[in-house]
């Protein structure tokens, strides 16, 4: 081989490797999407949305169902072992930080959280993990105004109407979301004593439905009802409630928060149930976003940004569509 050609080979050969390298980098990002309760549609949607950034930038995508402490640490041992360079979680439970914090240190993984932010054992925020959340008083306030609007299309006096709030207290996002929404009926006349706390075990529909079922019966004289909590399955829950205990529809205001596939099948419905309206929120900023920031976190060294609080919209039977469409969900 002459010295020229033989030159040029051994660029070419440097230029593929270089090529290579490459390449076989952003196949070896490997990312966890750890969430706590993996059957709720909103969840599905988030990991929807996190496939197709993993899709686009060549990145592979582990998704884990944790829904308690001992699985969310097996899930981060687990991610750790197989490799991976960072994941993103909802935690079961935001008192966990402290342990999220130090089991993904100690796997040498970067760690972004969404929906529920970690709690450090002063009870505040942990403020160094970046964060993707809902502003939880905002919507609460959109739910609440919701309400009041539909009650006083019915003609109902305030004062006479009871409200479940079907509660998750242990939950900071979630506590926010229905004092936002007590605080827009406070403010149109609701009396404070006619709001009753429904406790839930699980942030599912069933446990909403067993919280909002012990306050019907507790309170049976009362004709008409408004129900709220942090997400659409709580809505659900008490509109399932109301339901068994033969309230009609005509006497039930839900509005829940979401905007996933159950609250838009009960738009659905042929004849209207209690559950008037849903604050639509985006599992694509929550899934899509958050996974390719993590992303551009592990391979181009991008730290996310710190807090980001996406907003919601309200969408009922008559206008969910054209809301969809407008948020780019049709
Ligand atoms: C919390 C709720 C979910 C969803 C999310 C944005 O994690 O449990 O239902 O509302 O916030």
């Amino acid at each position: 081989m002459g010295f020229v050609k033989k030159i040029a080979a051994v660029g070419l050969t440097a230029v593929a490797a270089i090529a290579f390298t490459a390449a076989a980098y952003a196949a070896d990002v490997k990312i966890g999407f750890v969430v706590k309760q993996p059957e709720e549609p909103w969840f599905q949607d988030e990991w929807k949305f996190a496939e197709q950034a993993a899709k686009e930038k060549g990145f592979d995508l582990v998704k884990i169902g944790a829904e308690d402490g001992e699985k969310v640490q097996s899930a981060i041992d687990n991610l750790g072992a197989q490799g991976a360079q960072g994941f993103i979680i909802c935690t079961p439970d935001v008192k966990l930080g402290p342990g999220i914090v130090a089991k993904a240190a100690a796997n040498n993984l970067k760690l972004m959280t969404v929906d529920d932010r970690l709690l450090g054992a002063d009870g505040n925020p942990i403020e160094d993990v970046p964060h993707m959340g809902i502003s939880a008083t905002k919507i609460g306030e959109a739910v609440g105004q919701a309400i009041v609007d539909e009650a006083k299309k019915r003609g109902w006096d305030l004062k006479t109407v009871g409200a479940i709030r079907i509660s998750y207290d242990q939950l900071p996002t979630a506590v926010d979301r229905v004092e936002g929404a007590i605080s827009v009926l406070k403010a149109n006349g609701f009396p404070a004593e006619n709001i009753f706390d429904a406790p839930q075990a699980k942030t599912d529909t069933e446990a909403a439905l067993n919280a909002a079922t012990t306050v019907l019966n507790k309170h049976a004289d009362i004709k008409n009802w408004v129900a709220f909590g942090l997400n659409d399955e709580a809505a659900l829950g008490a509109v399932r409630a109301s339901e068994s205990v033969g309230i009609a529809a005509a006497n039930v205001i839900a509005v829940g928060i979401g905007g996933a596939e159950s609250a838009i099948n009960e738009f659905k419905k042929p004849e209207a149930t209690g559950f008037v309206g849903t604050v639509i929120i985006s599992p694509k900023r929550h899934g899509y976003e958050t996974a390719l920031n993590m992303y551009d976190w592990i391979a181009n060294s991008k730290e996310p940004e710190k807090l980001i609080l996406t907003a919601g919209q309200l969408a009922q039977r008559d206008n969910y569509q054209a809301v969809r469409k407008e948020l780019g969900l049709e």
